[in-house]
């Protein structure tokens, strides 16, 4: 069995690697040993582990097939391994999975939630902890028009039914993280009652993952900033999170989470005085 042990005391960090062409803010910038080269300075800041992706999940991506998926992913999978980094590996794919689990990942990423009908053998047979995260849609086309009755209450039927699969199928509950999908077909309003409410989720025996980092509501919320000036909005989503009880970030900015969610900590794990 796969276990990724998560700190006591702070949230873990899963840092991001895209290794692909067209990632949202770091597409085409990472590829082959400077891919690896950039986990390991991840590492060397903060980061817990190591999120690998071969296929943007980005509004309008289109899908990219297996093979190409593998071929840019698990070098850099077996690269970070081999220098003792916690990798996982962010596919929806089962032959990926497979691929990447052989090759030492940890984690599987999956932010279709086992769409893949082979996603549930793959993971129990491997023993892998699993990230089950909430889109509604397919990212081609998701941000269209996204439509809920109340999203808060559907987003958290979704993901406690889909890990209550995943412990059917052999996985122990510590293996099993569950994400809202930030972005995910997914309205500005609908972002911010998942963030408001993500203790909801947190009160629950599953371990909370949460992806803000350089999103596009953050951008909406400052004056439509560029992902690469959105660090400010990023952290303080991020705190928040944290407070809410998330317990796993997924960050591009391994050093400056490092220190927000450090001093965070510090706050919250600090007993208020008896008020006189
Ligand atoms: N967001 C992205 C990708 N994978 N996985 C989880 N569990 N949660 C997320 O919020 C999440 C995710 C999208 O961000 P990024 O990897 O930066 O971009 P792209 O999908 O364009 O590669």
């Amino acid at each position: 069995m796969k276990f990724v042990p998560l700190p006591e005391d702070r949230p873990a960090l899963m840092g991001i690697l895209n290794v692909t062409p067209d990632s949202f803010s770091d597409g085409g910038v990472w590829s082959g040993e400077r891919a690896v080269a950039r986990g390991m300075d991840m590492l060397a800041q903060g980061a817990d582990l190591v999120d690998v992706g071969g296929e943007s999940t980005r509004p309008g991506a289109e899908p990219v097939a297996a093979p190409t998926e593998i071929d840019r992913v698990l070098p850099v999978v077996k690269g970070l391994v081999a220098n003792g980094v916690v990798v996982s590996v962010d596919t929806s794919k089962a032959e990926v999975a497979e691929a990447c689990l052989k090759a030492g990942a940890s984690v599987v990423n999956d932010v279709t939630a086992w769409r893949d009908p082979d996603m549930r053998h793959v993971c129990a047979h491997r023993g892998a902890t699993v990230c089950l995260m909430h889109m509604q849609g397919e990212p081609r086309t998701m941000q269209a028009a996204p439509t809920y009755g109340d999203v808060v209450a559907e987003v958290k039927a979704f993901l406690f039914s889909r890990a209550e699969s995943a412990v059917e199928a052999g996985l122990e509950p510590s293996q099993v993280w569950i994400d809202p999908g930030i972005g995910f077909g997914k309205t500005l309003d609908h972002n911010l009652d998942l963030l408001a409410n993500l203790g909801e989720l947190a009160k629950s025996p599953w371990t909370v993952l949460v992806g803000v980092s350089r999103k596009s509501f953050i951008g909406k919320l400052t004056e439509d900033a560029p992902p690469g000036e959105r660090i400010e909005g990023t952290l303080a989503a991020q705190t928040l999170a944290q407070a809410l009880g998330a317990r796993v970030l997924r960050v591009h900015d391994v050093l400056a989470a490092k220190r927000a969610s450090t001093v965070a900590s510090a706050v919250l794990h600090r007993a208020p005085r008896n008020s006189p």
